[in-house]
């Protein structure tokens, strides 16, 4: 058979598969089901979303400016010209959202409170109207028994604060503001978490400049600006706990994920090792309360400046940790570690190695990703988060804060969107994150990223990652293929 066609090999196999037809009923039959692949009882399933990505209603309830208002209204910034606005205007029809929640039967919602409708300078005096619109969503999550999870800071930076996260000034006003909002809303909520994603507001903000406020720096002064991230988190924890002591604290981190090429001893170690230098100025130093001797070494005079009792702060203990998780970076051992553990410092004998103990494998052109072009697939990711980081810093609690892919949704003449794509990405990430519970990681929770489509940051609503689609002209909201499915994840407590 040379020369073969697609549509002739397609023959073949369908005569094949009708022939062994015969054979096979009594074959499959003698195979044993697979038990249900069932997540651990209690296990919190709930949806996330972002305050300035869904909120809209920018000049409403005495809000002040934000970074985000300055940044997407600065021509260029964001495709298509997209605002946040009134995004998702979320700030009128959050009952309407809380709705789509109760549909899926989720029991948790994490959601982010704007800084700036709480201190429209970020700092000074509150604004009682800001609070009160946080209490009337929160009391309707409480009606309908969905936990809130609240994150104190999801990149909407008060405008009025100077110099922005290049300020040390910053960092100790997010703890004011992180304090009183904990005091005022620990009545109702028992989770925060701090801050989101450390390096997607500190180097996309201030190092690619793709983000808010779209500086580019010098390596130094990014460090520096890292550094006032993290230490942000170490003294709003504080604040937290003394506003708020029965509240449970954590972070949401896009943690890098290193993924082992190939799961033997070597490469896993490898990947364990990467997962500490890869996150070295954020969640390394947050869990170790110190940033690493190899980080500061490779800085050199580019290390960022410490103030006494900082790395204290920061390294403050925290109740759980929360992964956001998309893709891979796929890790291998390249030869340089030493039987004793040891580094050699010339590396291996491969050019292209580090000399850290692991070498980044580059993605390969034919790599498959979702799509927006960096969201690479690679299901394994969320296992090899949770094991890593519950490896190397034994968290009591993890939960996965986001997880969840853009797709290129169409709305069928029947006026549905049958996002299959979407819901292969979820299914394969689940099964890998079922693996982490049954091997006993303390895995609590999953938040879907995200409830709905919404304002997708410099690809502004050009990019949906929700499972409800959002027609952004009526605001209608349209639940996914993606969304009866998890329905039935949530209903059933297991993958389906
Ligand atoms: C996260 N990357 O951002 C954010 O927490 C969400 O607000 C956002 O909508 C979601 O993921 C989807 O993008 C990321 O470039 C931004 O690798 C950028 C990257 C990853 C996550």
């Amino acid at each position: 058979m040379t020369n073969i066609t697609r549509r002739q090999f397609g023959k073949v196999a369908a005569t094949t598969t009708a022939l062994a037809g015969v054979a096979l009923p009594e074959f499959s039959l003698a195979q044993p089901k697979s038990a249900p692949r069932q997540f651990p009882p209690g296990f919190l399933w709930g949806c996330a979303t972002a305050a300035y990505q869904i909120e809209g209603g920018v000049r409403e309830g005495g809000r002040g400016a934000s970074n985000w208002d300055l940044f997407s209204h600065s021509p260029g910034k964001i495709a298509n010209g997209d605002t946040g606005d009134v995004a998702d205007d979320s700030y009128h029809l959050y009952k309407e959202d809380v709705r789509l929640l109760k549909e899926l039967g989720a029991g948790a919602y994490r959601l982010s409170i704007a800084w700036p409708r709480i201190f429209p300078n970020g700092t000074g005096q509150p604004n009682a109207a800001g609070l009160d619109y946080y209490k009337r969503v929160l009391d309707e999550l409480l009606a309908n028994n969905i936990a809130p999870f609240v994150t104190l800071f999801h990149w909407d930076l008060p405008a009025a604060l100077p110099g922005g996260w290049q300020s040390r000034s910053t960092a100790l006003a997010y703890a004011d503001y992180a304090g009183y909002v904990a005091r005022q809303l620990s009545d109702r909520v028992r989770h925060f978490m701090t801050t989101n994603e450390f390096s997607s507001f500190t180097d996309l903000g201030y190092s690619s400049g793709l983000f808010a406020p779209g500086l580019k720096l010098s390596p130094a002064e990014v460090n520096q600006v890292r550094h006032h991230g993290i230490l942000a988190h170490g003294l709003g924890v504080e604040a937290i706990r003394a506003n708020a002591p029965a509240a449970q604290v954590g972070v949401a981190e896009n943690v890098t994920v290193c993924v082992p090429v190939i799961e033997d001893s070597a490469n896993i170690e490898a990947a364990r090792r990467a997962t500490r230098e890869e996150n070295a100025p954020f969640l390394t130093a947050v869990l170790e309360g110190a940033y690493a001797e190899s980080y500061l070494k490779r800085e050199g005079a580019n290390a960022p400046h410490v103030e006494p009792g900082d790395m204290k702060a920061i390294g403050s203990r925290l109740d759980f940790v929360g992964l956001n998780v998309y893709s891979p970076v796929y890790i291998r051992a390249d030869g340089s570690v030493r039987a004793d553990g040891s580094v050699r410092a010339d590396g291996s004998n491969r050019a292209e190695d580090s000399g850290r103990g692991y070498a980044i494998e580059p993605y390969p052109a034919s790599y498959p990703r979702m799509a927006s072009p960096w969201l690479y697939l690679g299901p394994e990711c969320i296992y090899w988060a949770v094991r890593n980081v519950c490896d190397l810093w034994h968290p009591k609690a993890v939960y996965i804060t986001e997880n969840g892919c853009s797709a290129d949704d169409v709305v069928t003449p029947a006026g549905r969107i049958e996002d299959i794509d979407r819901l292969m990405y979820l299914r394969n990430h689940l099964t890998h994150l079922e693996r982490a519970t049954a091997e006993g990681f303390p895995v609590k929770g999953y938040f879907l990223w995200s409830l709905m489509d919404n304002f997708e940051w410099a690809d502004g609503f050009s990019k949906r990652f929700g499972i409800y689609y959002v027609d952004f002209k009526t605001q209608h909201r349209i639940p996914k293929l993606s969304a009866e499915w998890y329905r039935e994840v949530i209903a059933r407590n297991a993958l389906v």
